[in-house]
């Protein structure tokens, strides 16, 4: 996960002994102006710290890793030009092991859904394919390619028989988003029991098919539970450090802003367009579809509903549209639980991201809906969100994607 561990540490890292977090803070910090804005910035970029989260506009907060080594020093330092920072995660690692070593693995693999808790990759795998047996009619799984480590990428395909206009949902493209993959799990869930049962879901399985990739980056899953949490990227090899953000990796705008050239950043954008196992997967199913209708990418965290374009600030030519669709799926979001989003082009929401899969979608595949969404929370937990709120994020996501399918 981060530059300087991974510098400093590479060696401990070949060995695949866990990375722990003791004493880590996740701070947030409150710049007022632009010139506060900009110390942050700085400080955040000399000092090789891991940032978690991006403001748009001074005064709103940003999320910054700090390990306990400097926190005193950090805390001072922002002190001195009074610029505010508080503690939202007091020791990272507490959480990390309240979800990973107390994650009780029962000794046969479970083979039904489960959303109190985050699952394992064979685990999860495991209970698809018990939900295949349950459900064979509705339900298949086909290989969307391997990846390095040679793991299987899969996709549900979830249809009720025949060829109807697709809407293709992935998870999971960065490792350490665990809801993300979590909320995978809970809409195949609720497409299989909801088919005859739940008017909604079956009016929407009788219009289309999903296409539901559950795991996009499974070596970065398995080395979360096994070695870091907070790992972000692939497992390639690289000359200096592993992996390649497959979120950069795209062919939109390769290599542009919001991502890097250096092995050993989180936003390495890898060797060439669609160098990766993971995008190519994605390409590759989604190029095979003759009518992908809508296209949802599942990342946390921020609480945002994302369009295109993340190279560019200039709008897509339909935007107006992708725009009125996102609204009302952020307005069925919030109905469920009173979650706030917020919704708009990435470039202008969150921050200029070339290479991602949603802006592809849209510019080389041609699905005119392409959405990118940062699921809870707002950095109380950032990627360390509680299992407690694996259900009611996935519940208000669904309504979300529902409203927005229902609006096109
Ligand atoms: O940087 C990213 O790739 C996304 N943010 S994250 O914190 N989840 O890494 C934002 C990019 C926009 N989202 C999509 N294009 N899906
Ligand atoms: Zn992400």
């Amino acid at each position: 996960m981060k530059i300087v561990f991974t510098l400093l540490f590479g060696v401990a890292s070949l060995t695949a002994s866990p990375t722990t977090y003791h004493g880590y803070k996740l701070l947030s910090v409150k710049p007022r102006t632009h010139e506060e804005a900009q110390i942050v910035q700085h400080i955040v970029s000399s000092w090789l710290l891991d940032q978690w989260s991006w403001a748009k506009t001074p005064g709103a907060g940003v999320d910054v890793l700090v390990p306990p080594r400097l926190v005193h020093r950090f805390r001072n330092t922002l002190g001195r030009r009074h610029i505010p920072v508080t503690i939202k995660i007091n020791d990272v690692q507490t959480l990390i092991e309240q979800q990973v070593t107390n994650h009780k693995r029962s000794h046969t693999l479970p083979r039904k859904f489960d959303h109190t808790d985050y699952h394992e990759l064979d685990e999860i795998y495991s209970i698809l394919d018990g939900s295949v047996a349950d459900f064979p009619a509705l339900l298949s799984v086909y290989s969307a390619g391997e990846t390095y480590e040679g793991r299987d990428i899969r996709v549900v395909k979830v249809s009720t028989g025949g060829s109807k206009p697709v809407i293709w949902i992935d998870c999971g493209i960065h490792a350490c988003e665990w809801i993300s993959t979590a909320t995978c799990q809970y809409f195949l869930d609720q497409l299989t029991a909801g088919y005859g049962n739940d008017s909604q879901v079956t009016t929407l399985l009788d219009s289309y098919d999903f296409h539901i990739m559950p795991c996009t980056n499974p070596d970065g899953y398995v080395y979360t539970w096994t070695v870091d949490r907070l790992w972000r990227k692939n497992r390639v090899p690289n000359i200096l450090c592993h992996g390649v953000d497959c979120n950069r990796n795209f062919d939109s705008d390769f290599g542009g802003a919001g991502s890097s050239n250096n092995p050993c950043s989180d936003y390495y954008s890898g060797e060439s367009a669609f160098s990766e196992r993971e995008s190519q997967a994605v390409r590759g199913s989604i190029e095979a579809l003759p009518d992908v209708r809508m296209y949802f990418s599942l990342h946390s965290y921020a609480q945002l509903w994302l369009t295109s374009y993340g190279y560019t600030e200039q709008l897509p030519a339909n935007y107006d549209e992708q725009y009125r669709v996102a609204g009302v799926s952020v307005r069925a979001l919030e109905a469920v639980h009173g979650t706030k989003y917020n919704y708009g082009n990435i470039a202008d929401v969150i921050y200029l991201a070339a290479g991602s899969s949603a802006d592809w979608v849209y510019d080389s595949a041609k699905v005119q809906y392409s959405y990118g969404i940062e699921l809870r929370d707002e950095g109380d937990y950032g990627y360390l969100l509680p299992p407690e709120q694996i259900l009611p994020t996935a519940e208000e996501t669904w309504a979300g994607i529902i409203a927005g399918i229902n609006a096109i």
